[in-house]
């Protein structure tokens, strides 16, 4: 007896000397989406922006259903916002003004909704929202506000004067394949009159009867002030200044990476003093595009590959580095984390994206096998170690076609969406991937620590500026040794399995000895970080604070000389 007492007494002292340390969580929210989130995008601290197509959404506005809505991220309320125009498949980022634009959408729409308006030369304008609760902040359009072409399946991204680039997209709805492409690029606000029409959008496409799709290209501003592209298996660097393109090598092992094959694409952090770029792609499908969907099957096996390649002229002439992840996807996304690291979540493990184009769809979804266990990439691990899944719970919710992630400014994931189907009223009584309007987050280890604070930042941030902000640090943080990171971060837009604009630029900091402020140094220029809203996170250990909400830059509208 005595013993046992003194058993249980070592079990409970053993316990407390190693206490169960936090772990990565999903948690379901207790209000739906009201809508499909098929985009995904934080607008401020407190709210993200949500749009789907035109459709039969159960959130209504005005009487009609609502394809645009808020989501509260402090209470988890939602509201419906009057969209206009048709955001079906649009692309979104930030100018520099901290106005966000969603650009191009469907001609036409679902036939039962009467408030539609043609989407396909659509800008959307949102922002910037000061209201907590998002009150009295909507979406604006000005019908003499429109692209130059029609886009379908467009991809934006802010550029170093603040302005947008846009590339690609369709000028009719298709099933699979790309059958009316637009391979141009233009800006907003525009620099010119005309697109500029793009060799690479072009090649990108077999030049026979059987059109490869270049939807949604993937595209990032580099430090320098180019574009890195791919789209298919092929990849670019487009100098938007003297519009030219260099062509780097090929996806390796014939992996390609934009719809219906849809891989993710990222930018890796940015480090001071080179910021030298690195670009890391991941899943895709590995099929010839030639064949057509009737011969292709939702049970195919997705890629498992990821593809990075350093953007110097020594990384390019060597060429893309190859490792694998734990289990084939596509239609996931690669997220940055603050810390540096990069999640891999969502998506499928077999088919393609888009439905009803496939003999074998699943109901109507062109893929099958939902990924649920997301994946942790370390870029400056070494090769062949740095993917894992160690620790990471199931999501146990499909999040395939039509589904987004996003990092919010309490630093944990927002994940919402997915409907491989036509209609939003399917159930999970009707479909096996029905239209899905549970909303979770996923929540990495350090939501329940105690964390750093940044406590308060100036409004705005000029270029090159060393800057002293107020912090907090949690005792067992407090350590000089303790390693400190800093990040500046555009949360980017997420859509088809692709987060437009993201980026990562970490600056070099210190914090005080009495553990009360940081020091940091802003990016050189707006090459390095485009002029435009950011989030700065303070990592302590691998701990990371809320996101401070910034604008980097003057603010003003571009093009913006910063
Ligand atoms: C939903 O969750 C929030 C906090 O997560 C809570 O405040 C609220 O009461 C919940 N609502 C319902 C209806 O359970
Ligand atoms: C989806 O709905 C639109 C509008 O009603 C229609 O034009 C289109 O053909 C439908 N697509 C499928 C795959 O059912
Ligand atoms: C990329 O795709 C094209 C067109 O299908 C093909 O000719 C080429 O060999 C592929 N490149 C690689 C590296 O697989
Ligand atoms: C594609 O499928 C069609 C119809 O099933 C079949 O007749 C044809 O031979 C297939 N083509 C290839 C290249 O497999
Ligand atoms: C979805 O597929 C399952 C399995 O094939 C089938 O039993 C079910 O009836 C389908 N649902 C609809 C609405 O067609
Ligand atoms: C930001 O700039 C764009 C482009 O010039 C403009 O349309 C928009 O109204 C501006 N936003 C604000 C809040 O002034
Ligand atoms: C419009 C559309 O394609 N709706 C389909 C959604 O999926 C269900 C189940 O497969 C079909 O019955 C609907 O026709």
């Amino acid at each position: 007896m005595r013993s046992l007492v003194a058993l249980v007494i070592l079990f409970t002292s053993l316990a407390s000397a190693a206490p169960h340390s936090p772990g990565w969580t999903f948690t379901l929210k207790n209000q739906s989406s009201g809508i499909i989130v098929i985009e995904s995008v934080i607008v401020s601290p407190t709210l993200a922006l949500f749009f789907d197509r035109a459709s039969d959404d159960p959130l209504q506005i005005n009487g009609h259903s609502a394809w645009g809505a808020l989501w509260n991220l402090e209470t988890d309320a939602v509201t419906a916002l009057d969209v206009v125009t048709n955001s079906w498949c649009a692309g979104g980022a930030f100018l520099s003004n901290g106005t966000m634009v969603n650009v191009g959408g469907d001609p036409t729409g679902y036939d039962g909704n009467p408030a539609i308006q043609p989407g396909i030369q659509g800008i959307r304008l949102f922002g910037p929202c000061l209201s907590r609760t998002g009150e009295g902040c909507t979406v604006y359009e000005d019908p003499g506000l429109h692209l130059l072409v029609n886009r379908w399946y467009p991809s934006s991204i802010r550029i170093f004067d603040g302005s947008l680039l846009i590339a690609g997209g369709s000028h009719v709805g298709s099933l699979f394949y790309d059958i009316d492409p637009e391979t141009s690029f233009e800006f907003f606000p525009r620099k010119e009159e005309f697109v500029r029409p793009s060799p690479f959008l072009e090649r990108s496409l077999p030049a026979n009867l059987f059109p490869r799709h270049v939807h949604q290209s993937v595209i990032f501003a580099l430090p320098d002030g180019t574009v890195f592209m791919v789209a298919n298996n092929q990849s670019i660097i487009y100098d938007v200044e003297a519009n030219t393109e260099t062509v780097l090598p090929d996806i390796p092992n014939g992996v390609r990476v934009t719809v219906p094959t849809d891989g993710s694409a990222i930018l890796l952090p940015l480090s001071p003093p080179d910021y030298t770029p690195e670009v890391l792609v991941c899943g895709g499908s590995q099929i010839d595009d030639r064949i057509q969907p009737v011969n292709f099957s939702s049970q195919h096996p997705a890629s498992s590959q990821c593809s990075r390649i350093t953007l110097t002229a020594e990384g390019i002439a060597k060429g893309w580095q190859v490792e694998q992840m734990i289990e084939s996807r596509i239609l996931h996304e690669l997220v940055h984390l603050p810390n540096g690291q990069v999640l891999i979540s969502n998506g499928a493990q077999t088919g393609f994206s888009g439905f009803h184009a496939l003999p074998d769809t699943v109901n109507e979804s062109n893929a099958d096998h939902p990924a649920l266990i997301p994946s942790i990439y370390t870029p400056d691990a070494p090769l062949g170690q740095r993917i894992s899944n160690k620790g990471m719970p199931s999501s146990g919710i499909a999040r395939m076609y039509h589904s987004t992630i996003t990092l919010t400014p309490q630093g944990n994931f927002l994940i919402a969406g997915s409907n491989p189907n036509n209609s939003t009223r399917v159930g999970p009584q009707d479909v096996k991937f029905p239209a899905e309007f549970r909303v979770q987050t996923l929540n990495p280890p350090y939501m329940s620590m105690q964390r750093p604070r940044i406590l308060s930042t100036p409004a705005k941030l000029k270029f090159g500026e060393r800057v002293t902000v107020p912090i907090s640090l949690p005792g067992a943080l407090s350590q000089r040794s303790a390693k400190v990171q800093v990040s500046l971060m555009d949360l980017g837009f997420s859509t088809h399995g692709f987060h437009m604009g993201a980026r990562l630029v970490f600056m070099d900091a210190t914090v005080a000895r009495d553990g009360k402020s940081l020091t940091f140094v802003t990016p050189p220029n707006g090459r390095v970080y485009p002029p435009g809203p950011a989030s700065i996170f303070l990592t302590v250990d691998g701990v990371s604070s809320e996101g401070a909400w910034v604008m980097m830059g003057s603010g003003s509208a571009p093009p913006n000389h910063d």
